[in-house]
């Protein structure tokens, strides 16, 4: 449905011919593999694409740390619980570098907490899902985070240089996280017959979900052709998902589990896994605020917001004594 109504970007797309000598000159380094770095010339669409893709993923970080950071009283044992605890803070991390890479565009931290707290910023899809059992601890490991480093090992190498750089030290940490999902997975995989199934209805709950986080088909993509000529993207949406289905098909039949599509089959023509059909709908209804948990998610993020209000005030007020100090000496 939505696929008709989309409007792509790619008519937008100029020929070097068609450019300003100033784009042209900007259009050249990019495409030489240049690094653009932030007080550097850029058009105003390289700009403003780059901070709504890394506000988006900013917000998707620190929201994602909602559905894990449910299990941490629960983790299964004390080990579990550390694990899991380091791994929410490292997502809070995440959302550090990204704000701070967003910043170097000339946005404030405070206007973009602004936008995702009143409801106007889009997050990924995927955290607007519930946790219900631990095994979902492993499935989101596994595969939503197996899913985002599928995104970003090529975010490493796109063409602004503050994002860039954040996303070199995001991919080690989620490479990590990846295995700790698989781990656990496995571990309930072989375990009784009771924890399989429960490693298997999580799968069976966030296989289709994982595959939406690539983001719609590339066809109707609304972003993808001026990002990917502007080396902001270096990969498409759909070439991810796929390299993300075979790699991950293979590692479910690993450990004994199934991925839960009946269209699923290997094609030895192609080299690849054809799968079923992806639920558009569900998608965008997800995205436009209508998932099973986007309310009780934008819910909490306003609470811890107000409840550190008064960290933010005293930390402003301690630095403005230290800035007075500093002027009256
Ligand atoms: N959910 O033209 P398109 C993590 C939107 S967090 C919601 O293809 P683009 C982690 C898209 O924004 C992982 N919205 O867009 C954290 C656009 O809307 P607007 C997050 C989505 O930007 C904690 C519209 O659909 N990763 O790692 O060229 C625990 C049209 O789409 C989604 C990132 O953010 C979605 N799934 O491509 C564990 C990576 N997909 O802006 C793990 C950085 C699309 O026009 N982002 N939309 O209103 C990207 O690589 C790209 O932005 C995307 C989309 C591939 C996601």
């Amino acid at each position: 449905m939505y696929a008709q109504m989309v409007k792509t970007d790619a008519d937008r797309v100029k020929s070097l011919d068609e450019m300003e000598p100033v784009e042209r000159a900007f259009q050249q380094r990019i495409d030489a593999g240049e690094k653009i770095e932030p007080k550097e010339w850029m058009p105003e669409g390289y700009r403003k694409t780059l901070v709504r893709q890394i506000s988006q993923h900013a917000h998707s970080e620190v929201v994602g740390q909602l559905p894990e950071g449910n299990w941490i009283t629960r983790a299964p044992t004390l080990e579990r619980k550390a694990i899991l605890l380091a791994k929410v803070q490292d997502e809070a991390g995440h959302g550090l570098y990204l704000y701070c890479a967003a910043e170097t565009l000339g946005v404030s931290r405070d206007d973009l907490y602004e936008q995702l707290l009143a409801g106007r910023a889009k997050y990924s899809s995927i955290f607007n899902y519930p946790t219900l059992t631990w095994a979902d601890i492993g499935a989101i490991g596994w595969l939503v985070d197996g899913a985002a480093i599928m995104n970003q090992v090529q975010l490493q190498k796109t063409s602004y240089g503050p994002y860039s750089r954040a996303m070199i030290r995001i991919c080690k940490e989620e490479s990590f996280h990846q295995r700790q999902g698989y781990e656990i997975m496995s571990v309930l995989a072989s375990g009784t017959e009771e924890q399989k199934a429960m490693a298997q209805d999580a799968l069976d709950r966030w296989w289709w979900p994982s595959l939406m986080m690539f983001g719609p088909n590339d066809a109707d993509s609304a972003h993808s052709a001026e990002s990917m000529k502007w080396k902001i993207k270096r990969e498409s949406n759909d070439e991810l998902r796929q390299r993300f289905v075979d790699r991950t098909v293979q590692q479910a039949e690993t450990i004994g589990l199934t991925v839960p599509d009946p269209d699923l089959k290997w094609n030895e023509e192609r080299g690849h896994y054809d799968f079923g059909p992806i639920d558009w709908d569900e998608f965008w209804n997800v995205v436009k605020g209508n998932g099973p948990c986007n309310r009780d998610r934008m819910k909490a993020r306003r609470e811890a917001h107000e409840n550190g209000r008064w960290v933010r005030e005293a930390a402003a007020a301690h630095a403005a004594k230290k800035a007075a100090r500093k002027t009256a000496a």
